[in-house]
């Protein structure tokens, strides 16, 4: 009976974007959970309070958690967390993505509305490919790396773990974007990107710590 049930670990933007996501594709989300444990509905679903009401629902039977948070290291941190209090972390996947049948998904995944993952893609762990991205055939996302709306990885891209590709960047066939490392909003990345670099512009240059935006 509560095999399509889940609960999500975050209120915030990513919380409801996710919260319908799953509502759409067959889940029935019975509460959320977020730091600031004020007694509130996000879209009709109550917040449980905070992440210590986990061990109980865990006990109550409920198995599925989602971990809706937009950060790469407090998603993936997290989700360890939901992982050893003993949930399995379900895929949210969007019924308005085009998810190539050959691509292959890990766990806690978000695909968003109008994102398109073509033949053999790969995703991580954690992954979120937000609203519009495009991830073309061949590329491998690692884990807990976010390609955010309307970002474009042509085909055979690889994106490190925890790695950013801001809203509206493209990257050239064959980049290799480095663990950790974060691309500009609306940059084009031409060459390969080192591990934890900061990166912007058409073409994508490092940008120095005066230069970057706090995240
Ligand atoms: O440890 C936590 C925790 N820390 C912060 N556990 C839980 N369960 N929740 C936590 N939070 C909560 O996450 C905060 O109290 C807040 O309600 C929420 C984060 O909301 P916010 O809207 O600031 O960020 P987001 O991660 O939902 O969305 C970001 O990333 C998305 C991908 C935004 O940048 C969005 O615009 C973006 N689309």
């Amino acid at each position: 009976m509560r095999e399509r049930e889940v609960v999500v670990l975050g209120a915030g933007g990513h919380g409801k974007v996710v919260v319908e996501t799953l509502a759409a594709s067959g889940w029935r989300v019975v509460g959320i959970t977020d730091a600031d444990p004020r007694p509130r509905t996000v879209l009709g679903v109550p917040v449980l309070g905070d992440d210590g009401v986990l061990p109980a629902l865990r006990r109550e039977g409920l198995a599925h958690a989602f971990v809706a948070q937009g950060d790469n290291r407090l998603r993936t941190r997290l989700a360890a967390l939901a992982e050893d209090l003993g949930f399995a972390l379900p895929n949210a996947v969007s019924p308005a993505a085009l998810v190539s049948p050959s691509a292959r998904l890990g766990r806690g995944v978000a695909v968003l509305p109008g994102a398109v993952i073509n033949a053999e893609a790969e995703l991580g762990d954690f992954a979120i490919i937000n609203t519009g991205a495009i991830v073309e055939h061949d590329c491998r996302v690692g884990a807990g790396a976010h390609i955010a709306p309307g970002a474009v990885l042509a085909g055979r891209v690889e994106v490190g773990p925890g790695a950013l590709i801001g809203a509206g960047a493209a990257v050239r066939p064959e980049v290799r974007i480095g663990a950790g490392a974060v691309v500009g909003a609306g940059s084009a990345v031409v060459r390969d990107v080192p591990q934890d670099a900061v990166v912007a512009g058409v073409p994508a240059r490092p940008l120095r710590p005066e230069e970057r935006s706090p995240q």
